[in-house]
């Protein structure tokens, strides 16, 4: 199943189901308060309960001893290279395309916004799944601070890592899995900086996908209304690659 819809269409249908609530809607306060991107995700909660349903979340005993890297374990370019020397000091996170204010993050900045801390389990199609905790900023957050658009549909992220066919790894997601609680701009796991193996300095969480939709080496997330045009169109490097699921909920 994929579902296409962006703020405002997901609005619609929650204030649909909220018969009654006509006199409410006319006040402006509750409509800047419906609108605001803040609260979008309590509105996706109540009318799309089982996409926004919440992962499972483990105790930290449950922790696997060893966190499986796989695909990419070092991006290995000249550029990726420069930034790991330099400790990713020069590293910078993009936000562009249709967001208010464009956004150019430090890993400085990121860390002195809030965090999130979730345990939960990474399941990759190979057959393998691993239990890891992952510490990051909410992507909400983020995309608040960017001021997105109501007309963005798609978040795509773009990495640093080029694949064997010297194509680069992309990522995107939806509106809804973008504003999940569980979806974040992770740096670090298990208690610790993310290696590069696992995607220095920041990949994606997004926990209730399979593994290929976890970008790592982050280095621009832009906010588009349309993924044709994008790498093979198919919104991924797997899914443009191998036919994967675009939409790989777990
Ligand atoms: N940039 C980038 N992100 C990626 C990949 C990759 O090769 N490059 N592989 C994906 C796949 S298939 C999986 S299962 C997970 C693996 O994450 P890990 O290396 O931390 O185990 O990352 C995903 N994200
Ligand atoms: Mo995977």
């Amino acid at each position: 199943m994929s579902l296409v819809l962006n703020r405002r269409t997901l609005l619609l249908g929650a204030a649909a189901t909220l018969s009654g609530c006509d006199r409410l809607a006319r006040n402006e306060q509750a409509r800047e308060l419906l609108f605001s991107a803040e609260n979008f995700h309590k509105w996706a909660q109540r009318s799309l309960m089982a996409r926004d349903a919440m992962a499972r979340e483990f105790r930290p005993d449950q922790i696997s001893p060893f966190f499986r890297p796989n695909g990419t374990a070092n991006p290995n370019t000249p550029e990726y290279r420069a930034l790991w020397r330099s400790g990713f000091a020069d590293w910078r996170l993009k936000l562009s395309g249709l967001v208010g204010r464009p956004l150019s993050l430090s890993l400085a900045q990121l860390h002195s916004l809030p965090h999130r801390e979730q345990i939960t389990r990474h399941d990759c199609v190979e057959g393998w799944s691993a239990i890891g905790k992952w510490r990051g900023v909410p992507l909400s957050l983020v995309l608040d601070a960017a001021r997105m658009s109501d007309k963005a549909r798609y978040l795509v992220f773009k990495c640093a890592d080029l694949m064997g066919d010297g194509r680069p790894y992309y990522e995107s997601i939806d509106m809804v899995d973008a504003f999940h609680p569980q979806t974040i701009l992770a740096f670090a796991l298990n208690d610790e900086p993310l290696r590069v193996a696992n995607g220095a300095p920041l990949r994606l969480r997004v926990e209730r996908q399979l593994g290929y939709k976890h970008a790592k080496y982050l280095m621009e997330i832009e906010a588009v209304d349309t993924l044709s045009g994008i790498g093979g169109g198919k919104g991924g490097y797997w899914e443009d690659r191998a036919n994967y699921d675009w939409y790989a909920g777990i």
